[in-house]
């Protein structure tokens, strides 16, 4: 019995060698050390071997099979590296592919210039230890506006035209100030984020409208903050995107769901010629301390803590830096224009 044990284990160890796959090595070692394997087979005899053949037979058995197990694993890790490598090499970068394309005179693509703004945003609020958080696209009444003190009577609604889906009771954003609600619902106070995205509304476009374009939402929440606070943070923001002191205008501004609230306006001269009514200023940050109704709506105590928020249209930010006379260029799909861009 021994000996057909040995025997056993040595066809093992050339078997193994021969199969590729991790489930044939795993049908393998079930056929010799499974239930109903040969090992088992072999041990069914016990009854007709000698006392010192007994004796023997245990430990030799939990040898064979602990030898097994390793050499399985071996396979079965082995294999595993050969998928890998094979995969990697499959899906390698070629690197020359670039510089080839460029000789054949294709252009290599770039990162959209709102979308590289909107990540100089983001880290100009992450280095001053803002989240930065996401939202949906298609949204609900209540994140839209229920929960920014806009009930469904408030003629405040029709400030921003909607797109409503058949049910009307989803709606594509009109403003990422549904991220402010959704943070408030996930997090306790204090903290600050900014939530960046695509909003939607049902408008005509001209220079500086269009109906698809990019906000990013600011929101601070701690106690005892003031409208100094969020000035201070508007003031950097335009800093560090300008690189120097840009000429701003703060106004007064109404907005539900802040009180005090402010439109920011910046110096912007229109390129090209003539003038449009929107020459001089540009609408671009509107802000404000956030209203204690907003507050209450995402499980926050009002008596205990407050905070501001803001609006930045990220398009307008783009036209301003770039002098760009006309938002509807951004996404016109046009690669004269994109190409200008791209920082290759
Ligand atoms: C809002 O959307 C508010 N949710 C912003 C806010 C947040 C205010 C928090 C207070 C506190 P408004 O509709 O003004 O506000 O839009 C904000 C900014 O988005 C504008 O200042 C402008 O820069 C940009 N914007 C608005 N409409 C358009 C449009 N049609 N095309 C391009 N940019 C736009």
């Amino acid at each position: 019995m021994l000996d057909k044990i040995d025997a056993l284990y040595e066809k093992f160890k050339t078997d193994i060698n021969s199969v590729s796959k991790q489930a044939d090595v795993l049908n393998l070692k079930s056929e010799v050390i499974g239930k109903k394997g040969s090992l088992s087979e072999i041990l069914k005899s016990l009854k007709d071997a000698t006392p010192e053949e007994r004796k023997a037979i245990g430990p030799k058995s939990n040898q064979v099979k602990s030898e097994i197990e390793k050499l399985t694993q071996k396979k079965l890790q082995e294999i595993e590296l050969i998928e890998i490598n094979e995969k990697l090499a499959k899906n390698k970068i070629d690197f020359s592919l670039r510089n080839s394309m460029l000789e054949r005179g294709l252009v290599a693509g770039g990162e959209h210039p709102v979308h590289q703004i909107q990540r100089e945003v983001e880290d100009i609020f992450t280095s001053m230890g803002f989240d930065v958080l996401d939202g949906p696209h298609i949204e609900d009444d209540w994140h839209n506006f229920g929960a920014l003190n806009i009930p469904e009577t408030h003629p405040a609604r029709d400030m921003q035209d909607t797109f409503w889906f058949k049910d009307m009771k989803h709606l594509l954003r009109t403003h990422t100030s549904t991220i402010q609600v959704r943070g408030m619902e996930s997090r306790k106070p204090p903290f600050k984020f900014v939530g960046p995205g695509k909003v939607f509304r049902c408008e005509r476009t001209d220079t500086t409208h269009e109906m698809c374009f990019h906000q990013l939402e600011g929101m601070m929440v701690g106690k005892d903050i003031t409208v100094g606070n969020l000035i201070y943070f508007m003031k950097t923001l335009l800093k560090e995107i300008f690189k120097k002191d840009m000429e701003v205008r703060l106004r007064p501004g109404f907005f539900p769901f802040v009180e005090p609230g402010f439109e920011l306006d910046i110096r912007w001269k229109k390129p090209g010629p003539g003038e449009s009514k929107h020459s001089g200023w540009l609408e671009l940050l509107p802000c404000g301390m956030v209203h204690p109704n907003v507050l209450r709506a995402g499980g926050i105590d009002p008596d205990e803590y407050n905070g501001f928020a803001f609006g930045l249209g990220l398009d307008r930010l783009v036209m301003v830096r770039y002098a760009i006379e006309d938002i509807r260029h951004l996404h016109s799909g046009d690669l004269r224009f994109n190409k200008q861009f791209a920082k290759f």
